[in-house]
Formats: C-alpha cells, structure tokens, sequence
C-alpha cells in the first residue's frame, strides 16, 4: 500500500513534486516513492486549509463532535491496514502496534469529541455586570508530527485542533509518511469537508515553509529540542502561538524498600519499548546503593532478551551508536549490549542496535546529559532520598521521571520535588487522555491533554456587559 505517497490537499491526492524514497527499517529496503513539497505545494495546502476553515468553524461542536467520532470509526474500520503501514514505515512489534498506537489513534479523536461537547463557558457575575468567555478557534493550525509515533502523536493533536473548529496542515516526517497517508484517504471516505484536514510530505525544509507560512495561526510540534527552537525563531516575527512537547532525558529512581521484580518490569519497559524511541523513555536510572549490584544484573539480564527493535534510519543508529562509543571511550562498565546484533538474514541491513544498560560514568559526560533516543540506560548509585531528587533534577530537560517505590510517602514527596511535567510511580507510560502532558526546561512549552489542548487550540475573547438596573 501506498509505494507512491501523494499530498492531500483540498480532499484530492496532489501527486506533485521531488520524489524521495522512505525505507523500510528492518531491512533498509525502500517501501515508498514520497513526493517532497516545495513552495507552491504548502502555499496551496494552506489556502485549502483557510478556504474550509469558516465553514468548519461554524459548525457547532457537537456536529465537529460527531464528524471526530466518524473518524474514529473509519480508523477502526481500516485498523489492519494502519497497523501495517505503521509497521512498515516505523519497524515496531505487531503487538505494540494492535494495542498501542493504532488504537490511540481513534482514542484521541473519541477522547477529545466528548471533552469539547462536555466543556462548560465560563461566565462571571458582579452586581450590575455580566462577563463572559466565548472561544474561537485559532484558524489554520500546523501540525508537525515527529517518526518515533507517528499515528498516535498525528492523532494526538488533530483530535483537539479540529474539534475546537480548526482546520488543519500535518506534515509528518519524511521517515514515517503511510499513516498520515492513510488517515488521508479515510478522511476522504468519509466525505470531511474539503480542506479541512491537508497533508504535506517532506523534509525539514517543507515543515519549515509551513511553520512560517502566513497563512498558518499557530503550530504544534513533537520532536527535539533544537528543532523546536528552530520553529520558535522562525514564528517569532509573527508572535504565533506555539506548543512543543520537546526532547528528554528522563530520570528513574529505584528505592530499595521497592518489589524488585515489578521494578526491574517497569524499567524494562520505561528503557526499551519501541527501541527507546519514545520521548518518555528513561535514559538515566537512579538506584539506591543497597540493590545496586543486583538491580544491574537483573536489568541487564532482561535487557539481554528483549528483542532488538530497529531505529528509525540509518542516521539515527549512526547518531546511537556514536554514544555507545563514547561511553566505551570514557570507561563506562558495560552490563549488557553495546553494538550491533547479527541476525543472519535480511534484517542485518536494517537499522538495529541492541538493548544497553551501562554503569560508571560521571554525571557531566554526554551520555548523561544528552538525549540519546535509543534503547540504552545509564545506572548511577544513590545513598539518601535527597541525593536522589538532586541527580534526577540535574539536566537540562524536564519531560518525564518515574520513581520506583513502596512508601507511600516517599512516593508523594520524590514526586512533587521532581522538576518533570510528568512523573509515574511505581508505572509508567500509563495515559489518561483528559490529563495535561507536556514538559519544563528544555522539554517543551505547553501542555496538551483534556482542557488544556483545547485551550491551546482556541483563544478567548471576554465580553463584558454592564447591566442597567431598573429605577425601582
Ligand atoms: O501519549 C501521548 O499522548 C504522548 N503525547 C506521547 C508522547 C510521546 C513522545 O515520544
């Protein structure tokens, strides 16, 4: 499906522009011709975009309600053929796909058609005045969709930016286009207003020329941090309204009063799923001296049978593997992994690299500091809960922490110290939909989730009334 990738533009496939290859991870193979889009492909994608967004807007919520819930049913209704573009652009496990990202997708579009219908207005009343909110929608919204999920984090933003009366531009990365592809050409059998969701295919380049686009009223964006920055100086001029769930190197923190079998569980997951390629993925793991030894060994046990995942491109596993290097290079005590696995069949020309638990270094070297996007974790030792706290909140980033714990207490204090947008206990990746997601530091501006998505995506105007009395 899809060996050509057309755009969608005022509900047509617009087959036009460069064309690009997208590979197939587990083999390097290609899987897809992409056309790449330039100028005048965005410049008509926004105009489409601005021509429905009147009529879109007018609607009332509860029929924009009903078209999301259309969209969901359409999602479910081609749940085999999204479970394996997904799975041929990205390389991720069938399972994780089914149960994970797949269904999201029609989660995100139910979860946000009941929190808008449901959303009360606000109104104020002093004696003799009347103020109240009336929100509209932000216009035409740039949706920027990063490769590690893309139908869950495409979905994740469409769900609230169309509800609340946008229409929408998404440009997936030029890594993972099928979905959006796919998602295209549902929104077209459903017969969703022309216009109201457009999709662009390219590189850097062609998210660039959509960000700044004049026509585009604000921008959401998952990805890294320096791209995030990017978008920011290039909006700037415009003062265009902005959310960025951005990178992370998030932290976890084993108590030794913990179950050590459900910790090491937990961070199995928390480190490897989708070969650490998930921004809430722990990177840095913080253990209490007591089971240090016996937590590294059983990691690295555990570690040693999770099936090795692919990262997304060849650039990515050059960019992983260099810090494999480096911690080689600085000393670090391997535990387990740190190369590339062999397979002897064909996924040897696919991007894998193998799941990584290393020890030793200091807190300053780069493995430590930066995002490394990829299934490795380092493990430092830790003697008081202070100290703990300490090392987890020194970086740069804020996204996620999780921390690993019996004390009910401890739990509730570690928690609210931690300087994350989102922490777990004795869990992690666990979602409830209406709650705000997002991060500090160099992890983001925002938060999307519930209300505050729809907040994001819609500006208030108040009005105020002064109420004439009546002479009595
Ligand atoms: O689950 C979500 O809603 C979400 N925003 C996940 C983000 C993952 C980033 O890689």
């Amino acid at each position: 499906m899809f060996e050509q990738v057309a755009h969608f533009i005022g509900g047509q496939p617009v087959a036009e522009g460069k064309i690009f290859p997208a590979y197939d991870p587990v083999t390097g193979v290609v899987v897809r011709q992409v056309h790449e889009a330039d100028r005048s492909v965005v410049d008509r994608a926004v105009a489409a975009a601005r021509q429905a967004a009147p009529g879109w807007a007018a609607l009332p919520v509860a029929e924009r309600a009903r078209w999301m819930r259309r969209l969901a049913d359409g999602i479910e209704a081609r749940f085999d053929d999204l479970v394996a573009v997904e799975i041929a652009d990205t390389g991720k496990p069938v399972e994780q796909t089914r149960t994970l990202d797949i269904p999201r997708g029609a989660a995100n579009f139910r979860a946000f058609a009941e929190i808008a219908a449901q959303r009360p207005d606000s109104a104020f009343h002093l004696p003799g005045v009347l103020s109240y909110t009336v929100r509209r929608p932000m216009g035409v919204v740039a949706v920027v969709v990063p490769w590690n999920l893309p139908f869950l984090l495409m979905t994740w933003k469409l769900g609230p930016a169309l509800v609340a009366g946008n229409t929408v531009v998404v440009k997936p990365s030029e890594n993972t286009p099928g979905s959006a592809a796919l998602l295209a050409e549902i929104c077209a059998d459903i017969g969703l207003p022309p216009g109201v969701l457009n999709v662009v295919h390219g590189y850097g380049p062609a998210g660039q020329l959509l960000v700044e686009h004049e026509g585009v009223d604000a921008v959401t964006f998952t990805g890294s941090t320096r791209t995030g920055a990017t978008i920011m100086k290039s909006v700037a001029d415009r003062v265009k309204p902005v959310s960025f769930e951005l990178g992370g190197k998030n932290a976890g923190l084993v108590f030794a009063d913990v179950d050590l079998d459900k910790a090491v569980d937990g961070c199995v997951r928390s480190v490897f799923t989708n070969g650490g390629q998930v921004c809430l993925c722990t990177e840095r793991l913080y253990v209490e001296r007591l089971i240090f030894e016996e937590f590294c060994a059983r990691l690295a046990e555990r570690a040693g049978s999770v099936t090795p995942q692919p990262m997304i491109s060849a650039e990515h596993r050059e960019k992983v593997l260099s810090y494999y290097e480096l911690a080689k290079s600085e000393g670090a005590q391997i535990h387990t992994g740190g190369g590339v696995p062999q397979f002897g069949d064909a996924r040897d020309g696919g991007y894998f690299v193998e799941p990584t638990v290393i020890s030793g270094l200091p807190a300053t070297s780069r493995v430590n500091t930066e995002e490394i996007f990829g299934p490795i974790c380092h493990v430092t030792p830790f003697d008081t809960e202070a100290e703990a706290v300490a090392l987890a909140n020194d970086s740069d980033y804020g996204l996620a922490a999780t921390v690993w714990t019996s004390n009910l207490d401890r739990a509730h204090r570690v928690a609210q110290r931690l300087e994350a947008g989102l922490v777990w206990v004795n869990t992690w990746y666990l979602r409830d939909l209406r709650t705000p997601f997002g991060g500090v530091k160099l992890s983001g501006i925002g938060r999307e989730g519930g209300t505050q998505s729809l907040d994001f995506y819609s500006e208030p105007t108040t009005i105020t009334i002064k109420l004439e009395q009546p002479d009595e």
